[in-house]
This record gives structure tokens, sequence and C-alpha cells, in this order.
């Protein structure tokens, strides 16, 4: 392998590549795999036929992308070598797989750090997320999360046929916050209070499927802290620096509460965070009602 090709960013193009097109067979095959099976993620979560096929198609189609080393996944207890180098790989196959039996949509999300993993997100080379809508689309980028351009994709025949940037909206228009009310701490639910007068609510239990009505209508995202489970629900490695990534790469701000997500030490694999993300202002007021 060149040194062009052994370049963290290029293994990140490819890996993108890679998810795109493996996305339609992971389409094709949601309708018969809408049963539960007998297990539990390593976060304790009950495991779909779907989370199970996609984490295997993803992995296969990345065992063939040329410097992709390590494949963790949202669904496995550890991380396995693809024997490719010194990139990493963390993915969600299925995020938001409780959606299909509504036949809501759901996603891939993708994670590429240069390093071994648990990764800082400011390790991330690239990241992107596969959004099983009406239309099959990725938001992906590259390079370093200080200088990455994010662009949408369209997908639905495994090529990247590229849409044009994406770029979170000046002028915020909805709102979406996981988690029961009641299980809200007081300064979230005070700080929710203002927002829900000024905001329209879009939630719809996938993280990334809910992240795209905010880079698309502007507004803000967040799976808070609860007071049942103080470092809230979704993972780091997975699903909040990807989206960090990609949405600070669009414009708007990431914010476990005190300040990026980028930021937040990385200590183990399925490590939770709370994840907040959206209009630079919005959070900026989080992070005010939250101090
Ligand atoms: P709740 C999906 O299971 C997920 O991990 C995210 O995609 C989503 O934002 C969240 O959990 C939904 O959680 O508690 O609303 O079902």
């Amino acid at each position: 392998m060149s040194d062009r090709d052994r370049d963290p960013v290029a293994v990140a193009e490819r890996v993108l590549d890679a998810v795109a097109e493996v996305a339609p067979e992971i389409r094709e095959g949601l309708p018969g795999r809408r049963r539960y099976l007998d297990d539990e993620n390593p976060s304790g979560e009950d495991v779909l036929a779907a989370d199970v096929y996609a984490d295997e198609l993803v992995e296969s189609a990345l065992s063939n992308v040329p410097g992709a080393g390590a494949y963790a996944s949202e669904e496995r207890e550890s991380a396995v070598d693809l024997g490719g180098g010194d990139v990493s790989v963390a993915v969600d196959p299925l995020d938001g797989s409780s959606n299909l039996a509504s036949n809501n949509p759901m996603g891939t999300v993708v994670a590429v750090y240069d390093g071994d993993l648990p990764a800082s997100g400011r390790d991330l080379v690239g990241a992107g997320f596969v959004l099983y809508g009406p239309v099959t689309t990725m938001v992906a980028g590259t390079g370093s999360p200080e200088d990455a351009t994010v662009r949408e994709y369209l997908v639905a025949d495994g090529d990247r046929e590229d849409l044009g940037p994406v770029s979170l909206p000046t002028d915020p228009t909805v709102y979406g916050f996981g988690g029961r009310v009641p299980d809200w701490p007081a300064d979230f639910a005070a700080y929710v209070d203002a927002i829900e007068d000024e905001l329209k609510l879009r939630y719809g239990g996938a993280m990334i499927a809910d992240v795209s009505q905010v880079l698309t209508y502007g507004g803000v995202f967040a799976y808070p802290a609860l007071e049942s489970a103080p470092d809230g629900k979704l993972r780091l490695q997975f699903e909040g620096n990807p989206v960090a990534y990609l949405v600070e790469g669009a414009g708007g701000r990431s914010s476990d509460g005190d300040g990026s997500l980028l930021d937040v030490p990385a200590t183990e694999l399925h490590q939770r965070v709370p994840v907040h993300v959206g209009n630079p202002a919005l959070i900026e007021r989080l992070e005010a009602a939250l101090s």
C-alpha cells in the first residue's frame, strides 16, 4: 500500500465509499428481519435480527478496505482486527432499529478514528451516517474535525452521488429531545420550557433521523443526562462523536453539557454521554442553563 493509500483521510474516504456501497443491501434485508433475537447488545438493549445482519454486512464490506484496522460495533463487546493498519472504525450498524417495527426512519452511523479505540473525537478523520428514509442518503465528511466539509450524497444504488454541501440553517425551526419528561433534570427541563415556546417538536426515536431534521431545518437535538441515567443513553464512540463531527462541520455546535463532545475523554468503548447538537446559540443557551 502506498503512503497516499495509507493516509488516514484516504482510508476514511474508502470506508465511507464501502458503507455507501453496502447500504442498499442493508435496506433490502430489513423487511425479513423485524424480529427480536434472544440476545442483548453490550449496552443491555434488545437485539433485532436486522442489527446483526447490518453489523455483519458492514464488517464484511470494511474487511476489503485497505488501511482499515480495528472494527468496533455497538452490537459487539470488543473490536475485531481487520488487519489493515492503525485506522479504527466504530459503527452503529442500525441506529434506531426499534423504528423498524413501526416502519420509521433509521440509519447506519460510521466514525473513522486515526488511532486505537476508545478514541477522542479529536482523532476523527471522517464520519458519516446513512439515512434509510423515503430516499437512502448519506451525510459525511473527511479530514480533521476542525476543517471537515460535510456533504450529502444519494446512495440508493450504492454509489455516492454528491448532492452538495450541508450547512446548518441560520434560523432554527425544530427541536427533538429524548428521554421521558419526568426523568429530565430540572435545569434541562427549564431549558426545554423556553425552547418549546420558540421551535416545533420533531422527535422520531432515531438519532440520525432527528439530527437530519436539525441539519435541514435548523434547531437542536438532545438526548440529555437523565435523573435515572446521568450519562444519558447515547454512546460516545458510535453516536456522540460522529454526530458532533458532522454538526460542527456543518456550522453548528455540540455539547455534553459543558463543552464540545469531541473533547470528552474516551475511557471505554461503550461509554455513554449526554448529547446535545444544533445551532450554536441554542447550544450556548443550553450550556448556560446547565451550568
Ligand atoms: P428512546 C435508538 O435506539 C437510539 O440509540 C438513538 O438512535 C435514539 O436517539 C434513541 O436511542 C432513542 O431513545 O429512549 O427515545 O427510545
